[in-house]
């Protein structure tokens, strides 16, 4: 009997390749985003193991609705992948449009949660279950124009080791990825909205590619169901984190 996995964000760069993955690897994948055609081409490309499944994070109506508005056959999901979400900008934060600001929590925090509320219960009933969500080092290591964005993703740090409170005594894991540098998707053009300045972001590194995070998301599944991987932390070789900032010439 083949695993169900649901997959946010699966238009696109992380989610969809881990799509790929975990179909590769023998599940049933629902791949949720709001681009529908592209969520149609995923289908097509990867047959019936793929359901295409339209959800906008930003809609907690929907998000309610799931669990009744899957197909018979699909709503014993397994496997969690809180993948979808974005940053918006990289102004400082005196500067930066608080529609922004509301945009990245609605969808990295308030959607992240319900839909993990919304699925929990069946996971935890069948005693079965696997939450995979995407953190980032930004959760971490602060900088400038992170702002929300960074807080954003240290909430999904500390929820999910407070999921792992909860869930004591249930075989349902967690595991928080968080990911650093990381090209091949649309992050930087979605961020920044300028494609040459989203290419710049690359510019001279050999960044963490789709294909890296979906291969350590489906390490993380493969794993004996008593080993729980809390966190990850994963960056390219070409990035470390470091420095503390020194303003200089600073009026008394
Ligand atoms: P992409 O922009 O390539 O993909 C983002 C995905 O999220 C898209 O499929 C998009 O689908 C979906 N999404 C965004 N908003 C919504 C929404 N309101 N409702 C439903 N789906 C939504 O980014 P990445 O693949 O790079 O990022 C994936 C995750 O990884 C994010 O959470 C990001 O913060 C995190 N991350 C990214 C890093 C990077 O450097 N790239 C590093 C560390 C973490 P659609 O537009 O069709 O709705
Ligand atoms: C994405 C990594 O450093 O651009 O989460 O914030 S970073």
């Amino acid at each position: 009997m083949k695993q169900t996995a649901l997959v946010t964000g699966a238009t696109a760069g992380f989610g969809k390749a881990i799509a790929h993955r975990l179909v590769h690897d023998g599940y049933r994948v629902i791949a949720t985003g709001r681009r529908q055609e592209r969520l149609d081409a995923l289908a097509a490309e990867l047959g019936p193991d793929l359901l295409p499944f339209r959800l906008d994070m930003d809609d907690a109506a929907a998000i309610a609705a799931l669990p009744g508005s899957l197909p018979e056959g699909w709503c014993d999901v397994d496997v969690l992948v809180n993948n979808a979400g974005l940053a918006l900008g990289m102004e400082k934060a005196q500067d930066a449009d608080i529609a922004n600001w509301q945009t990245m929590i609605s969808t990295n925090v308030t959607g992240m949660v319900e839909l993990t509320r919304v699925l929990l219960p069946g996971m935890v009933a069948r005693d079965r279950g696997h939450v995979v969500t995407l953190g980032s080092t930004a959760g971490t290591y602060p900088y400038t124009g992170g702002n929300v964005y960074g807080a954003t993703k240290a909430f999904v740090r500390q929820f999910t080791r407070n999921l792992r409170c909860d869930l004591l005594g249930h075989n349902v894991r967690v595991t928080n990825l968080e990911p650093g540098l990381c090209g091949g998707s649309e992050f930087s053009q979605v961020r920044l909205r300028d494609d040459a300045k989203a290419a710049a972001v690359y510019e001279g590194t050999k960044p963490l590619l789709p294909t890296d995070i979906a291969e350590t998301v489906a390490w993380v599944l493969s794993l004996p169901r008593h080993v729980n991987i809390n966190e990850i932390e994963m960056m390219p070789v070409c990035q470390a984190a470091g420095g503390l900032a020194v303003a200089r010439g600073m009026k008394d």
